[in-house]
């Protein structure tokens, strides 16, 4: 048996604070046409994909923080992505800043059918950086200042002929993100990221920066036997070098596509579904091995000293 979905990785080049959302949704637009010319059935963008990643900027003006934040989706200026998503009849999952009718501050992503309906919402949960100024850093990563902390948990929704979750950015560095969706036998994650590749409080890592993106979103899939489609906006924003390597990987843990520049490109690939079958019903069958019940209570300080260090970003 095989359920094929032919899904479209699209990566963005850098968006700079200049350039507007029509300008943005344009580009988006064209990645889908191309999408569809490769019959992709689900087309999936990066995090905070209408406009540059303003949590590098210390703002103290909260008009200034809400001009990045949309107050009704579609908009005017996205509308013209929902609209050519229904005339090509392609479904579309992308990230924005979402600004809530009673004023809530969301990272959030959103999951449109092919028929264009809004099937699915997700709000990041895992908030990386700080929420005070703190001048040292190259550029700041005032995701906790500028975000709540996402209020609905991970789902999965029954869409596109599967079972489809979102995660952001940070979350695919968790291994609880990509669990809480296992659980609900999720077969395909969509996930978009900005990831800069200097860790300012960790500089050691910078080397490392693709490494652990794939490192994190292999272990994920295999683990819990799901594709994860990851999606990078990249190349170098307001001075800021941000990763690329947008990959589409298998429930095998293998990375069968790959971005190879730093710009807007689109990797294609047909997913089957029932790949995900053999590691759900084997060595990740979680109803017949996994042992929560043995797990046990976490005992703080069975002796383990805990590590020092200042906040990580
Ligand atoms: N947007 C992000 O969540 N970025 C983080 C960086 C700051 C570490 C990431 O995990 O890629």
């Amino acid at each position: 048996m095989s359920r094929i979905i032919t899904v479209g990785a699209a990566q963005m080049g850098a968006i700079q604070r200049a350039d507007n959302r029509p300008a943005v949704v344009k580009r988006m637009v064209e990645l889908m046409r191309e999408a569809a010319s490769h019959r992709c059935d689900l087309i999936v963008y990066p995090e905070l994909t209408l406009t540059t990643f303003f949590p590098r900027w210390w703002m103290e003006n909260q008009d200034d923080v809400d001009a990045f934040f949309e107050r009704e989706m579609p908009s005017n200026e996205t509308a013209p992505l929902f609209n050519e998503a229904a005339k090509l009849g392609i479904g579309f999952s992308f990230g924005y800043a979402e600004l809530t009718p009673e004023g809530r501050h969301f990272n959030t992503a959103l999951l449109v059918d092919k028929t264009g309906r809004q099937v699915g919402k997700y709000r990041k949960i895992h908030l990386p950086g700080h929420a005070e100024h703190e001048p040292w850093r190259a550029f700041q990563h005032l995701e906790k200042r500028y975000f709540e902390v996402g209020d609905r948990s991970w789902g999965v929704w029954n869409a596109l002929g599967g079972n489809m979750g979102m995660m952001i950015c940070n979350d695919r560095r968790w291994p609880e993100s990509y669990r809480m969706m296992g659980l609900q036998s999720v077969e395909m994650i969509l996930l978009g990221y900005n990831t800069p590749r200097h860790n300012p409080p960790a500089p050691d890592h910078d080397r490392l920066s693709e490494f652990h993106n794939q490192l994190v979103m292999q272990a994920g899939a295999y683990q819990n036997g799901t594709w994860v489609v990851g999606v990078a906006k990249c190349g170098v924003e307001e001075g800021c070098e941000m990763i690329g390597a947008s990959s589409i990987v298998a429930p095998t843990g293998e990375i069968i596509g790959q971005a190879l520049t730093q710009g807007d490109e689109l990797i294609v690939a047909r997913c089957d579904l029932d790949l995900t079958r053999s590691y759900k019903a084997s060595i990740f069958n979680f109803e017949m091995h996994r042992q929560p019940e043995h797990y046990g209570r976490i005992v703080q300080q069975r002796g383990a000293v805990p590590p020092e260090g200042r906040s990580e970003g």
